[in-house]
């Protein structure tokens, strides 16, 4: 979400031309404002472009604008699309946080995309990805991104994920028998695989991946003390 012509939009297509989930053409049909990608830690989340916020919304018009913007309350994190080129940046996101405060989603975990990098001059340049580095995982994350270019939006992802704190991600240690077919493709699917070592008919895999899969897996799992009497 963000202000009128921030790119958005743009950003949008960005975020979910390469990498579109098979999957998510079923909500592409639904609603094509919305699509899955998957984050770095291979969670997928749903993404939702959102109409431009205008200045001076009347309140009158809160109560339908409301309704357009049902994703914003829905949304877990919510990425503020901003203009870093824009001359009215400041009092456009003050407008924005306005409306968020209509919409009570203040407090909700915001991204900061300062987006059109690619159009500042070199030292402006210099001193938004300084700032955005500065602030790099210390509370309102904010991130430096051309969503035309596509420089930034590694670094996008990875603050996506550091973000969502539903269905954390989780180091784990799987033992599973090569017989277990369904088990191992939800494996490749939805984790990433750091280890990967054959004991007889078993795989042995050292991994990250969501809670909830882990969860469906968790016969698989090695025992923590195993882990700590092996690596020590
Ligand atoms: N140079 C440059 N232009 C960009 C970038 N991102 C978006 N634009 C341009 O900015 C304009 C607005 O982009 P949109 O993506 O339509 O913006 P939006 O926020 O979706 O706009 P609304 O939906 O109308 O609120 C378009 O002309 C884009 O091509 C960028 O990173 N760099
Ligand atoms: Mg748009």
């Amino acid at each position: 979400m963000g202000y009128t012509n921030a790119g958005k939009s743009t950003l949008f297509n960005c975020l979910t031309g390469a990498g579109v989930l098979a999957s998510s053409r079923m909500f592409a049909t639904l609603d094509p404002k919305l699509k899955a990608i998957e984050l770095p830690s291979r969670r997928k989340v749903l993404l939702s472009d959102t109409v431009g916020f205008i200045r001076n919304l009347p309140h009158t018009l809160v109560t339908s604008f409301r309704a357009t913007l049902e994703e914003v309350a829905q949304a877990e994190v919510l990425l503020h699309v901003r203009d870093a080129a824009s001359t009215y940046g400041e009092e456009q996101k003050s407008q924005v946080e306005k409306v968020l405060g209509e919409l009570e989603a203040l407090d909700k975990p915001r991204i900061e995309v300062m987006n059109k990098i690619d159009l500042l001059g070199e030292h402006e340049r210099q001193r938004v990805l300084a700032r955005t580095q500065a602030r790099d995982g210390v509370g309102t994350d904010e991130v430096a991104v051309s969503a035309q270019t596509g420089e930034g939006i590694d670094a996008l992802l990875s603050a996506i994920d550091r973000a969502l704190h539903s269905d954390p991600v989780i180091d784990a240690e799987l033992r599973v028998p090569q017989h277990e077919g369904a088990a191992l493709a939800a494996i490749e699917a939805g984790m990433v695989v750091h280890r990967r070592a054959y004991e007889g008919n078993l795989v042995r895999l050292g991994v990250s991946g969501p809670a909830s899969l882990l969860g469906r897996l968790r016969k698989f799992r090695v025992r923590d003390e195993l882990n700590v009497k092996e690596t020590s």
